[in-house]
């Protein structure tokens, strides 16, 4: 090991700190003293300063079939400083401020030298209990059991190992609670108007489902100079909500009477919507949301998550003739390494606007709280702050 990245006093060596464990599907999170080894090669601890809740974690909280796993330290969306630096690590060095990205960006791959993709091949996508290189875990509880990861970040824990890959430096001017929101939400809503719809000024889209991911997407299609966007949501507390963040128009789905959510939307829009974001995870609306953009250029993103397995039907003759367009986007379709900074520019710019996404902060001790808060639908994000 190189001496000179040994400079703080813990690098090296095993950390003792708190996280917040799942130890059970849909049980509270068990707040109690682990151990996180040392970065192996390629990796990075990082002290975590703050961190969200997303739906995310609360789909993985709950879910009792593969790829579920327990004990498991849940998190994904955060903002840290480093701590110390494995071997071959380059890119940070400790006391840098960063976001940890459950997207890989390894930037040799195939994918990641493309323009066209945020898909890394070489550390691909899962929803894996392991760190993406070694296969390993870097967490263990006082009893020496090892402690699962999840979607490469774990978040919920004072200290964490992230691979490089996953890791992203930023602006150390950045509040920290707004930083933490770039690692999922608002990167997934903005990145997929504005980067994997590329949304037209003028335009008119539909946004299936008003959580904060349907509400980045809103900010995204007002960057982007849409002209019309309407939400679709079945609590109507959502249109107020909406407003503040660029909805123009509401729908709500329970008021459709003996008409279909589609036909509303092709009727108001005089032939179908130019972009739809499916932003709830139900199959079931992303066929509505295909059905309600335009034939012809119709562009439909899915970024909500379905159970596993769910499957969309559709028919062909349908597919063939429509011209319509229908994909999907993790993380908006933003590169980790190269977008990201892109985005965090036009918030420090005043381009973008995220104070209005947090409604809530509470101390790690009270993260239970935030789960709450997240599951009784009373938050848009609940921030989390390790030492305050
Ligand atoms: C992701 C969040 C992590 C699980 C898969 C979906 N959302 C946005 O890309």
């Amino acid at each position: 090991m190189d001496n000179e990245k040994l400079s703080s006093k813990t690098a090296g060596k095993p950390i003792r700190c708190k996280a917040a464990v799942c130890r059970e599907a849909g049980e509270p999170l068990v707040l109690e003293e682990i151990m996180v080894a040392p970065s192996s090669p390629f990796e990075v601890r990082i002290r975590i300063i703050c961190t969200s809740l997303c739906h995310s974690d609360i789909t993985f909280w709950k879910l009792k079939v593969p790829p579920a796993c327990f004990p498991r330290i849940l998190g994904h969306e955060a903002v840290g400083v480093v701590e110390s630096v494995g071997e071959n690590v380059d890119e940070v060095a400790e006391g840098d401020v960063v976001i940890p990205i459950f997207l890989s960006d390894c930037g040799e791959c195939v994918d990641c030298c493309s323009n066209k993709s945020n898909l890394c091949s070489k550390f691909p996508f899962k929803v894996h209990p392991w760190m993406p290189r070694y296969e390993t875990s870097r967490f263990t509880d006082l009893k020496g059991d090892a402690l699962y990861h999840f979607l490469f970040v774990s978040s919920f824990s004072e200290y964490t190992v992230v691979d490089i890959t996953h890791v992203v430096k930023i602006d150390p001017a950045i509040p920290p609670n707004k930083a933490c929101l770039f690692g999922c939400c608002i990167a997934t809503g903005v990145g997929a108007a504005c980067k994997t719809a590329n949304v037209e000024a003028g335009s008119t889209v539909v946004i299936f489902g008003l959580g904060s991911v349907g509400l980045a997407v809103a900010k995204g299609a007002k960057l982007c100079g849409a002209n019309r966007i309407i939400g679709v949501d079945v609590n109507p507390e959502k249109f107020e909500i909406g407003k503040i963040f660029g909805v123009t128009e509401f729908i709500n789905s329970k008021d459709c009477g003996d008409k279909s959510l589609s036909q509303v939307i092709e009727e108001i829009t005089g032939g179908g919507a130019d972009y739809c974001f499916e932003c709830v995870g139900l199959t079931s609306l992303v066929q509505e949301a295909y059905a309600s953009c335009r034939k012809g250029w119709g562009k439909t993103v899915v970024l909500g998550v379905d159970k596993p397995g769910a499957q969309l039907s559709f028919s062909s003759f349908d597919v063939l003739h429509s011209g319509k367009i229908l994909t999907g986007a993790l993380f908006g379709g933003m590169k980790a390494k190269s977008d990201l900074p892109v985005l965090l520019k036009r918030y420090m710019d005043k381009e973008l606007q995220v104070d209005e996404f947090i409604t809530h902060e509470v101390k790690f001790e009270d993260i239970n709280k935030a789960f709450e808060l997240l599951t009784e639908g009373k938050s848009i994000r609940c921030v989390i702050w390790m030492d305050k």
